[in-house]
């Protein structure tokens, strides 16, 4: 007897309910009311080869409803990728277990991306959408010809973020964009009308999308949906009509099974309705191979795509770009150039210069900004904009959409073959942090170009003055954040953050123009996080610590030390993780426990404890003020002349 869609949708929901009940924790819902989508998608349209999970032309599938993760770990397993095996789905949400509470993408090879803070998933898929037809641009159809589906459920679309990623998406023409939305009517708290009385498919369509419905228990009429989306060049949402927990008589449709396993009973109950009289965990052969057998075509693509890479022209520049390898030899030159000519600008504008060697060099580097080209100076020469008519552009107008932003440079990074990087003001870090969490998290070399960066943005006042925010990114793990202090820096943390293959970037930069400091080039200081910028000529009484902008100041307070014939040296600290990785030799050695050490940074004092022990800590803690920058430093006692007086205080 052949297998039919509905026994093989049956595994998904058999293997996500035992997987729940053994854990006694998860979400059984959503893979059992999306069973049916994911068995037609699987067995009809998506390109997959299990045996190659990072085949660079592969579809790329996002689970953005990442609650039901089992409907991520069941498809894998069924349709024969490595991992998870069977043993892993028994062992849901157990310490070590690729198959985690939420789908991992560090875990499994065939999980695309980190899920589960709702909306984000979707907003990546925009980045891969848009990753892929830049690639295409570049490297042509037979190399890359793919597309991107999403399944996410009512929370992704009611996220705020939902908003910022499909208005990018409808602007930008990303018709190979297909997500499907569990609308099943249900969230937590109970049926949707408690908190939405939206039109969620007149929202899209005015968008730009295109937008279809489907009974998601019917396969055909699920066909057609996708068969209809396919034909459309606008990207497509597709609502599937379903019951979330689908086949179990008592509590579907509820908000039972969202989160909470059905129960010993109702499984069996659920069993019997669903005819699937097979013990927990085990799948029936035929059903099995007929699962086994949908990654045949795929695996069939794959072959030949081999085929057109081994005798295409493009072949070594697109493994290689794919690979993600980078060459930092735009480095060198530029500091020479900076060497030879010192200048006397922003950190922004050093980050400008910096970033047109680079992009000259790097095309993988792809750039943009939410709607502040001009102040983030992240626009150059090499990098033409990136739209609906031309896709090899490199430089993405991301409108006022800084959390769009993030998370579609998380997955433009994910996707591979592009390093993104994108501007906005630090002060709005806070709109994308969740995203920059995510980067953090899921290893993505994201590079967020955060300019403004302190109180030196002067009259704008305390809503764009950074205070805690980047304190409070450096508590973020796996994030390197980084504050230069002149032109050479800047260029030197540009070339770390592009090196860091597993590490996102943050480049607080300043407004204000700053003097360049660093007259030695022969080694890359700011990777070591920290280092001594001046030494003390007197006996070395005080060791001041300052971050960018601030640095400067600190170089003058020393001066002013020295004249009174008290030693002190200069450290500048551009990056704490990379000081932090340093040996305890080398930072007993910039950081004496015999001199006063001083912070100085133009924020948050809470945390420079670590470095300056009971010494002194120069910043701001209460929010910032109105007024030119000279008299906003004078107030906030950020000037040499007053920091020198409470150094000598403190000396006694
Ligand atoms: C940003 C964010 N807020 C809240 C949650 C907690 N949460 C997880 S699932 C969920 C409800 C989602 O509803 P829906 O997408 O309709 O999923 P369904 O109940 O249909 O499976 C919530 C609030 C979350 N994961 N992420
Ligand atoms: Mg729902």
């Amino acid at each position: 007897m052949t297998v039919t869609e509905q026994q093989m949708a049956n595994a998904i929901r058999a293997l996500a309910m035992d997987a729940v009940q053994a854990a006694n924790s998860g979400h059984p819902g959503m893979p059992m009311g999306m069973a049916d989508v994911a068995t037609v998608l699987y067995s009809k349209f998506l390109k997959f080869d299990p045996k190659a999970p990072d085949w660079a032309d592969r579809d790329r599938f996002v689970l953005s409803a990442g609650h039901g993760s089992m409907f991520a770990y069941a498809t894998l397993y069924l349709t024969g990728y490595a991992s998870p095996t069977i043993e892993d789905i028994k062992n849901f949400r157990q310490l070590g277990s690729p198959c985690a509470g939420h789908p991992e993408n560090f875990l499994i090879d065939g999980v695309e991306c980190t899920t589960g803070p709702l909306g984000q998933g979707l907003a990546m898929a925009v980045g891969m959408a848009v990753a892929e037809r830049h690639l295409n641009a570049r490297f042509g159809d037979d190399l890359v010809d793919h597309r991107t589906w999403v399944v996410a459920g009512d929370g992704c679309l009611m996220e705020g973020i939902n908003h910022e990623a499909i208005g990018l998406a409808g602007h930008l023409g990303l018709g190979r964009l297909i997500v499907f939305w569990d609308d099943n009517r249900i969230t937590i708290d109970g049926a949707t009308d408690l908190s939405t009385s939206e039109d969620i498919a007149a929202r899209y369509r005015a968008s730009g999308w295109h937008v279809e419905a489907c009974d998601g228990h019917d396969f055909n009429d699920i066909e057609r949906a996708i068969h209809a989306s396919l034909a459309d060049d606008r990207p497509s949402l597709i609502a599937c009509r379903t019951l979330i927990g689908k086949g179990s008589p008592n509590k579907e449709g509820t908000k039972a099974p969202h989160g909470s396993p059905l129960g010993a009973d109702e499984i069996v109950a659920t069993r019997a309705a669903i005819n699937w009289p097979y013990p927990a965990f085990e799948i029936p052969a035929d059903i099995l191979d007929a699962w086994r057998a949908t990654g045949q075509a795929g695996a069939e693509a794959h072959a030949s795509w081999a085929k057109r890479l081994a005798s295409s022209n493009h072949a070594d520049t697109f493994t290689k770009t794919m690979s993600g390898a980078v060459d930092s030899a735009w480095l060198q030159p530029h500091l020479e150039s900076l060497i030879a000519a010192p200048q006397n600008i922003a950190t922004r504008k050093a980050s400008e210069i910096a970033l047109t060697a680079a992009t000259a060099a790097l095309p993988d580097l792809l750039g943009g900004s939410a709607d502040l080209t001009g102040s983030n100076f992240t626009r150059t020469a090499s990098t033409n904009t990136l739209d609906k008519n031309d896709y090899s552009g490199r430089y993405v107008n991301y409108g006022i959409r800084e959390f769009g932003m993030a998370a579609a440079m998380n997955g433009m990074a994910l996707h591979g073959g592009i390093i993104p990087y994108g501007g906005t003001f630090l002060i709005f870090s806070d709109y994308c942090r969740a995203a920059i969490r995510l980067s953090a998290l899921q290893e993505t070399r994201v590079a967020y170009v955060m300019t403004h960066d302190s109180i030196g943005v002067g009259e704008d006042g305390p809503t764009h003055q950074p205070i805690e925010q980047i304190m409070s990114l450096r508590l973020i793990p796996n994030l390197d954040v980084y504050r230069p202090c002149d032109t050479i820096e800047t260029a030197e943390c540009w070339a770390l953050a592009i090196e860091s293959a597993h590490t996102p970037s943050v480049l607080a930069l300043s407004r204000q123009n700053l003097p360049q400091l660093r007259t030695d080039i022969s080694e890359n200081m700011s990777a070591k996080g920290g280092y001594r910028l001046r030494s003390a000529k007197a006996d070395r009484k005080v060791v001041l610590i300052g971050t960018g902008s601030e640095v400067a100041i600190a170089v003058s307070v020393a001066e002013q030390l020295e004249e009174k014939g008290i030693g002190a040296d200069v450290v500048s600290m551009p990056s704490w993780e990379r000081f932090d990785a340093q040996s305890p030799s080398y930072k007993a050695e910039v950081l004496p426990s015999d001199a006063l050490r001083v912070s100085v940074e133009a924020g948050t004092t809470m945390g420079w404890e670590r470095y300056v022990g009971d010494g002194l800590r120069i910043g701001i803690d209460s929010f910032g003020a109105s007024g030119p920058i000279d008299a906003l430093y004078e107030h906030f006692g950020l000037t040499a002349d007053k920091i020198t007086a409470q150094i000598l205080a403190k000396l006694g």
